[in-house]
């Protein structure tokens, strides 16, 4: 790869920038205009390389990967540009050169969150591997307003505030004006014939027009870049007056409307569906722009669509973008002419979906009125689609449950993750059991019928930044160990860390290394919190989004069980414990917030208990995001992946952890189990019922005041839940919700009562293994040296080999 930089010239180009773009020398310059000053500079280069990249592809006339999630959690991309780039040290140099504090300056960046959790973090992590491997691919997405809002806790509890990203963010964005889209909403359909075609025109319908923001991004070690496309959206202006003045002023005030609302915010709902019809705007206003300029620069270069599916994939994120089969039906006849079968042959060979989730109130079923009154065209496309796979399903089962189960359209509703069943060439799950599950449960018929679609790629996480760059002690470990920086490109390298496992000097320095992390987090809390963390406490960590099935509420009955014990023999717990949370609820999710509640008021509870005093923590990091991921996963030791086995459906979080040298408790569910499968029972804490036993209590009838009745210490726990703490909240409803169930939902609906004991005893476990720190450290050094099956680059090539079927390098 080419160098773009010395420090010197990093040093001149950003002087020149901060003259050019706000006037100033760099002693006049405030921190903010000097983190736009080297964004600019480096999206500079990275913007003439993506010049470059486009020529290429042209040239070579690969196949191209479309990557459409509604979701990129991006978070910060300074550091990460110029690491990718090679001249992050050049880059820190020049900084301080210029009177500036480079580590200032990357906290001022915000992050980009334009995602709620693991689907949109996956999207970002996957950009960086498609760019590094040098695949010819883009990602489309929207360019949100408004990101994932901020939470602030406020008496315990969750307070959202908008996340106004782009003041700052928006210097990576390339506007594409030029290159704009229209999208259509509403209106009427006229047909016509005309030489023997017929011909279908939308009347009167809803124009938008949807305007291109690239982010360029950089892959590691190589000249290649890729595109982030965001769209933005903005009214079509009226080119005629005189009309505008006459009947058209509605249309334009509705037009207006719709644009100022179509971009504004992400649905802050994670593995939870919501029917707004704001939500459907978004995707097919994303969907449409991305589709029409995907096929018109195919066309552009080829001259005609009959070709398209062998020199594009179309990569779905969950069936959020389940439009682009219907809309790509629609460009193909209504524009380019083709006849059915042909543009339905094109469409299913170019489309592939993954599923992220079984969970069945995440699974997308719009309301068929809806579709048809805002988009009129697409609901006769998607009639057509369900009637003539209904054919193929009855002519092949005869079977009327079959084909209820796998309707396209049924009950007045569409089930997108069918329509993406039936529309495309592959469907896959994220980890080896959740593929199972589909294979097996979920997607069972359609299974049945077309096996040869059905796959598994296993998640992965970008491991340059999840390891390399956020935990530089830790790199450096690896590359004096590993000769070399190897492992960056080829993860497997880290596999010689093994032959280390046993060696006492090394475990010291792993040792020495998560001690400074643990500091340097501990300062950085009481900061940001002003909490005091006490570094030679083990810090157990549970981080991801508040929902039921994670079970966070499982880790807080544990602490319960574990702070009583306490209060019977102040002698109970001899290794300092800190527990700490980080968690956003969905704003409409009330369950979730009085779980985060609770969790604040057990913390208080125990910060005002001197008996507590360097024994027992707990401590609810606000605002967990990206970057305080970056900042927590170092220095984490122990990792809760905790959810009902069967329920999540791989984890990325697990992942991080485990690259980071935390130790696992958890259950056998999502990407656990491929944990487990490289580090054996040795190497983590596995507790809890496994899939097909959670599947058979529920089916026997689970009855969690059995539990309760026979078991005095899980019934001491639960009962402090209507006590409550030194706040005086009761949590009476948590309580009422185990027990006996509410509004529906079943009593106990994610067995924490099931898994309570088993629970418990994997925490003695895995404290008593702290204590033995040589143990400990040649656990955790496996369990880095393994975590090479995680890598996004493994689980991309995956994609590519399997599914894309594009050359990588
Ligand atoms: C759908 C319709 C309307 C509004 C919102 C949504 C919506 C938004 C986000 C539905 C689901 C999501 C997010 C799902 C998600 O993040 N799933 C996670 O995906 C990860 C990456 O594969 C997995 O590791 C996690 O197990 C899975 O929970």
């Amino acid at each position: 790869m080419t160098t773009p930089f010395t420090t010197k010239t990093l040093e001149e180009a950003l002087t020149a920038k901060l003259m050019l773009n706000f006037g100033k020398v760099p002693e006049e310059a405030t921190d903010q205009e000097m983190m736009k000053a080297s964004a600019l500079v480096l999206r500079d280069v990275m913007a003439i390389r993506g010049v470059e990249a486009n020529r290429k592809a042209r040239r070579e006339q690969k196949k191209q990967v479309h990557y459409l999630s509604l979701e990129f959690l991006m978070g910060r991309s300074l550091m990460k540009n110029a690491y990718n780039l090679n001249v992050l040290p050049e880059l820190k140099e020049a900084l301080g050169n210029l009177g500036f504090k480079a580590a200032d300056i990357f906290e001022l960046e915000p992050d980009a969150g334009l995602g709620n959790g693991g689907l949109g973090r996956l999207a970002a992590c996957y950009l960086d591997s498609m760019t590094s491997l040098e695949i010819p691919a883009t990602g489309y997405s929207i360019c949100y307003e408004l990101g994932i809002f901020k939470q602030k806790i406020v008496e315990g509890q969750q307070v959202e505030m908008p996340d106004d990203w782009k003041n700052l963010g928006a210097a990576w964005l390339l506007p594409k004006p030029e290159e704009a889209q229209e999208v259509l909403f509403g209106g009427t359909l006229r047909e016509f014939w005309n030489n023997g075609h017929l011909h279908i025109v939308n009347e009167n319908a809803t124009r938008v027009q949807a305007i291109p923001c690239d982010m360029v991004v950089a892959g590691y070690d190589t000249d290649h870049v890729n595109t982030l496309r965001l769209w933005d959206a903005r009214a079509t202006k009226p080119v005629d007056m005189a009309l505008f003045s006459r009947g058209e002023y509605l249309k334009a005030a509705e037009e207006t409307a719709m644009a100022a609302t179509i971009a504004k915010i992400l649905y802050p709902e994670d593995n939870h569906y919501e029917g707004k019809s704001l939500r459907l705007k978004q995707q097919y206003f994303f969907v449409s722009a991305t589709v029409q300029s995907i096929a018109k620069k195919h066309l552009e270069t080829y001259g005609t669509l009959k070709n398209f599916h062998e020199k594009n994939v179309i990569q779905i994120n969950d069936t959020h973008p389940a439009l682009v089969v219907p809309e790509l039906m629609r460009i193909f006849i209504d524009e380019a002419g083709m006849k059915w079968d042909e543009a339905w042959e094109i469409t299913t060979q170019s489309v592939a979906y993954t599923n992220h989730t079984v969970l069945a109130e995440a699974l997308e079923r719009w309301p068929q009125s809806l579709m048809e009154t805002l988009l009129p065209r697409i609901w006769q496309i998607i009639q057509e689609i369900s009637d003539r796979w209904q054919r193929k399903v009855e002519e092949f089962y005869h079977d009327g449950e079959k084909l209820q189960r796998m309707a396209i359209i049924w009950g007045g509703e569409v089930r997108m993750a069918n329509l993406c069943i039936a529309g495309g060439m592959a469907v896959n799950g994220v980890s080896g059991l959740h593929s199972d599950i589909l294979k097996k449960d979920v997607f069972k018929d359609a299974c049945g019928m077309e096996p040869h679609k059905f796959q598994n790629v296993t998640n992965g996480i970008d491991h340059r930044r999840w390891l390399s760059e956020i935990n530089p002690g830790l790199d450096s470990l690896i590359r004096d160990l590993t000769g070399g920086d190897d492992y960056l490109k080829n993860p497997p390298a880290l596999r010689k860390l093994e032959a280390y496992a046993d060696d006492k000097a090394v475990q010291a320095q792993l040792a020495a290394i998560k001690r400074e992390n643990k500091e340097n987090f501990a300062r950085y809390i009481k900061r940001a919190q002003g909490v005091v963390l006490n570094p030679d406490a083990i810090f157990d960590v549970q981080v991801k989004r508040l929902h039921e099935y994670k079970r966070q509420l499982l880790n807080a009955l544990h602490i319960i069980s574990l702070y009583q014990k306490l209060q019977d023999d102040p002698n109970a717990i001899t290794q300092p414990h800190t527990f700490l949370f980080g968690a956003k609820a969905a704003p409409g999710y009330a369950v979730a917030k009085r779980i985060i509640r609770l969790i604040n008021s057990l913390a208080d509870d125990i910060a005002h208990n001197p008996i507590c005093k360097d024994k027992l923590q707990v401590v609810f990091l606000e605002n967990y995001r990206v970057s305080l991921a970056e900042k927590l996963m170092p220095a984490s030791e122990v990792s809760q992946q905790i959810s009902t086995a069967g329920k999540e459906a791989s984890g990325t979080g697990n992942m991080k952890f485990m690259m980071n040298g935390a130790l696992t408790v958890g259950t056998l569910d999502g990407a656990n189990v491929e944990m487990h499968e490289v580090l054996g029972d040795e190497n983590m804490f596995l507790f809890g019922l496994h899939a097909d036993e959670v599947q058979q209590l529920k089916r026997e009838g689970y009855v969690p005041q059995r539990l309760y009745n026979r078991d005095p210490e899980l019934r001491r726990c639960l009962d402090a839940l209507r006590t409550g703490f030194r706040d005086g909240v009761t949590y009476e409803d948590l309580y009422q919700r185990l027990l006996f169930g509410m509004g529906g939902s079943a009593a106990d609906e994610y067995l924490l009562l099931a898994d309570f004991q088993s629970y418990c005893q994997a925490e003695e476990r895995m404290v008593k293994t702290y204590a033995d720190s040589e143990q400990w450290n040649r656990m955790s050094l496996c369990n880095i040296a393994r975590s090479d099956i995680f890598a996004a680059d493994r689980a991309v090539a995956d994609y590519a080999n399997n599914i894309w079927h594009v050359e990588h390098r």
